[in-house]
C-alpha cells in the first residue's frame, strides 16, 4: 500500500517529551519560574531554539542571543543525560513490531525528526538498523510544517513522495506531510489530528492484529 514509510520520533516511536520536560523545567527553575506540563505541550515537535523562546516567553524573561545559546546548550546537556539512560523498554507500543512488519514487506523506512539527538535516541532504543534513512534536526533548515524533513527522507530512500506515508503526532507534522504530497497517519488524538488521512492511538493499531500482542516487545 506504500513504498516508503517516514516516522516522526518523539510521540510516535518513543515518548521523549517527558525528558524534554524534565530538562526544560530544570532550566525554568534555575531562572526562577515554574514551567508546567501544560506549557510543555506547546513544545512538542518544535525545534530546540523555538522551544527555548516559548519557555522564556512563559517566564517573561528576555536574554541576549549569546545567553540564549548558553541556555539551550545547558538544557540539551541535561536532556542528553536523561536520554542516555533510555533502553529498548522505552519504545512505544507496537513501534518495533510495526517497523519490522513493514521491512518484511519490502517497505523502505525513514526517520523524519526535528531532534538533533535522534541518532543517539535510535541507538539507545536499539532500532537504528531498522531505518534505511535518518533525517534529523541537524540536516534541515526549515522546521515542520515545512515539508523539507520528509522530502529529504523520501529522497534518501529513493521513493516518490506520493508513495510515502508519514506517521506523526504533531499537527505541524501532519501539515508538513500533506504539503509534501504524502499521506499522513496521525498518532494520537483524532480531534487534534483531524487533518490526517487516518488516525491511530499507537503504532500497535497499524498491525494486522491491531495490537493484540501489544506489550510483548
Ligand atoms: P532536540 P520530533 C522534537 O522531536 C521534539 O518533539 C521537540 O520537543 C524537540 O524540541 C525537538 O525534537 C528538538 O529536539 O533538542 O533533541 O534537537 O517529534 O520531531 O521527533
Ligand atoms: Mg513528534
Amino acid at each position: 500500500w506504500c513504498k516508503g514509510a517516514i516516522f516522526d520520533l518523539d510521540g510516535v516511536i518513543v515518548d521523549t517529551a517527558r525528558y524534554h520536560y524534565l530538562a526544560w523545567r530544570r532550566l525554568a527553575e534555575e531562572l526562577g519560574f515554574e514551567f508546567t506540563p501544560e506549557h510543555n505541550e506547546r513544545l512538542k515537535g518544535v525545534s530546540r531554539m523555538r522551544s527555548l523562546e516559548i519557555l522564556l516567553e512563559v517566564g517573561g524573561i528576555s536574554v541576549s542571543p549569546e545567553e540564549k545559546q548558553q541556555l539551550a546548550e545547558k538544557k540539551n546537556h541535561w536532556y542528553v543525560e536523561y536520554i542516555s539512560a533510555l533502553t529498548p523498554d522505552a519504545l512505544l507500543p507496537g513501534a518495533r513490531e510495526f517497523l519490522t512488519w513493514l521491512r518484511e514487506r519490502g517497505v523502505k523506512i525513514a526517520l523524519g525528526s526535528a531532534s538533533k539527538n535522534a541518532p543517539l535516541i535510535l541507538d539507545r532504543l536499539g532500532i537504528t538498523g531498522l531505518f534505511d534513512a535518518v533525517v534529523d534536526g541537524t540536516m534541515v533548515e526549515k522546521a515542520k510544517p515545512d515539508p523539507e524533513v520528509f522530502l529529504k527522507g523520501a529522497g534518501l530512500m529513493d521513493v516518490d513522495p506520493r508513495e510515502c506515508v508519514v506517521f506523526e503526532d504533531a499537527v505541524a507534522g501532519i501539515e508538513a506531510a500533506r504539503r509534501g504530497g504524502m499521506k499522513a497517519v496521525g498518532v494520537g488524538d483524532p480531534e487534534v489530528l483531524a487533518e490526517a488521512d487516518w488516525v491511530v492511538r499507537s503504532l500497535a493499531e497499524c498491525l494486522p492484529t491491531g495490537g493484540a500482542s501489544e506489550g510483548s516487545s
